[in-house]
């Protein structure tokens, strides 16, 4: 890996690169070798502060005066830059998380057309003249929230940050970033593209670290003036708090346990596709992944036989190599998944496929694709969250069942409905309990669409023109005439 344009093991404060006030590093790891990939920059409080603090001094300088169509061609400039260096990110990315190079190609793509998006929306946030007669003149301005945080998880490093940080800067923000401790590299490499094309200094600040140090001080400082998490549901919980002690706005994105629902009427074989690609893309480590199947009983049968035969053609190996699926991204989350299968054995869920590591595979975090039958709506594999490619099967016998099984339970993300009665596929769409509903396909990734859950996925959404709203506030104006 000696031919790896690595980023600093340094912060990026106020457009310079600087060490850890405490002058430590830690060690990142590449999961498909268990092998240190690079090392980090350990931050703690006092380099939260430094950043906090020239995020807010940018306010004040040329960002704050750049004008909004100026605003836009710097961020359409990033985007083309993302594109420009593509190759080189989605290495770095796929040897840091795991992921095959054509989903880090595409996630890499992805984070461009943030930019891209947010750059077109940079002249056209305004407010509104309200009618109150011909004595008063009365209009609301949208003015940017000031310093935005943003808390980034590790499952799509570069792309979920991206998701948060082009709408915030679009308004005119400023921004605090820290990225996962177990993917710090492509935001460094953000960084540098900022840098590259002239960014004041300021605007853009990424501090790396551990979530209960650098985190934890960037989630409950006071001086931040909005914050943006994504993660898992007991971290947002504490970063609630944080932020509830200053009262400072939060966007939470907390995760799913998002049910496909497929009819007997569905097309089978693109339900099969569908449901395979819901669960083994980043082996089964996002947010949105198709986790439950629930399957009308009579096509229970053949689904079941497709499927299987879907799950033992997979790809399994290192990203690199580009296949299918590649490994977790840690041995954290190789023992969390193995424990989330050993309750569901545990529990008398029946495994029909996978469950253990590939046999050709002994080193790296690797795990089989792997499919529970005969699930029980209130076992554990039906309820909790797994972040791997675990598929927890259930069969209903009407619409009225289904929609039971697919609302019971804590989460609310996404929710794919399989038919072709298309009245029955709109009643189910208006009464899933999911911030995203698809019909005959699942997730797709598009960054028009908003984006958020219901219940404890989350509050707030991202994505889309509405994400704007979370990264301006509103000030009414009243004129006497
Ligand atoms: O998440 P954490 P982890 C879910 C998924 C996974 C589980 C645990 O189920 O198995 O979460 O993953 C920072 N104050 N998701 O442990 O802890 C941390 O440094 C402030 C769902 O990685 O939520 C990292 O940058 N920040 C998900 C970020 O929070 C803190 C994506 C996420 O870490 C902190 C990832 C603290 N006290 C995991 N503690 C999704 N919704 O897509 C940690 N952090």
């Amino acid at each position: 890996m000696n031919n790896l344009n690595l980023p600093p093991a340094k912060h990026f404060i106020n457009g310079e690169w600087v060490d850890a006030a405490s002058g430590q590093t830690f060690l990142t790891y590449d999961p498909a070798t268990e092998q240190p990939l690079a090392e980090a920059a350990h931050g703690g409080v006092a380099d939260v502060e430094q950043a906090v603090s020239a995020a807010r001094r940018a306010l004040s300088g040329a960002w704050g005066q750049m004008l909004p169509k100026e605003r836009g061609r710097f961020l359409y400039a990033v985007s083309q830059e993302i594109l420009a260096q593509r190759e080189e990110l989605a290495l770095l990315e796929t040897l840091d998380s795991g992921k095959p190079l054509t989903l880090a190609r595409r996630e890499v793509e992805g984070t461009a057309r943030y930019f891209e998006y947010y750059a077109g929306a940079a002249d056209k946030i305004h407010g509104e003249q309200i009618p109150l007669g011909r004595e008063r003149l009365d209009f609301t301005l949208r003015e940017p929230m000031g310093v935005t945080a943003h808390i980034v998880p590790w499952n799509k490093p570069l792309n979920i940050l991206a998701r948060s940080l082009a709408p915030a800067l679009a308004a005119g923000n400023t921004a605090v970033v820290k990225p996962s401790e177990q993917t710090p590299l492509t935001a460094l490499k953000l960084a540098q593209i900022f840098a590259r094309l002239d960014c004041p200094p300021g605007v853009l600040n990424v501090v790396n670290g551990f979530g209960e140090e650098a985190g934890a001080a960037l989630a409950g400082h006071t001086a931040i003036d909005h914050l943006t998490f994504t993660g898992s549901v007991p971290t947002g919980r504490e970063v609630m708090k944080a932020a509830a002690e200053h009262i400072k706005p939060v966007l939470l994105e907390l995760g799913g346990k998002s049910p496909l629902i497929i009819f007997a009427d569905a097309d089978l074989e693109t339900a099969v596709a569908e449901a395979m690609r819901g669960i083994t893309i980043n082996c089964g480590q996002m947010c949105s992944a198709g986790s439950r199947l629930l399957v009308e009983a009579s096509i229970r049968q053949p689904f079941v036989a497709l499927l299987l035969a879907q799950l033992r053609r997979l790809r399994i190996g290192p990203g690199v190599e580009d296949v299918e699926m590649g490994p977790l991204v840690s041995e954290l989350q190789f023992e969390r998944v193995s424990n989330h299968i050993e309750i569901a054995q545990s529990e008398g869920a029946e495994i029909i496929y996978g469950g253990e590591r590939p046999p050709h595979l002994p080193r790296g975090y690797f795990i089989l694709p792997t499919l529970f039958d005969r699930v029980l709506p209130d076992m554990h594999i039906a309820q909790q969250e797994v972040f791997g490619p675990v598929l927890a099967l259930t069969t209903f016998n009407d619409e009225e069942e289904a929609l039971n099984i697919a609302n019971n339970i804590p989460y609310g993300l996404i929710a794919g409905v399989f038919t072709q009665n298309i009245s029955r596929a709109l009643r189910m769409a208006s009464r899933l309990q999911a911030g995203q509903v698809f019909i005959n396909q699942y997730y797709t990734e598009d960054e028009e669409m908003p984006f958020g859950g219901y219940k404890q996925s989350g509050f707030g959404r991202s994505k889309g023109l509405v994400a704007l709203h979370h990264y301006t506030q509103i000030k009414n104006i009243a004129v006497k005439l």
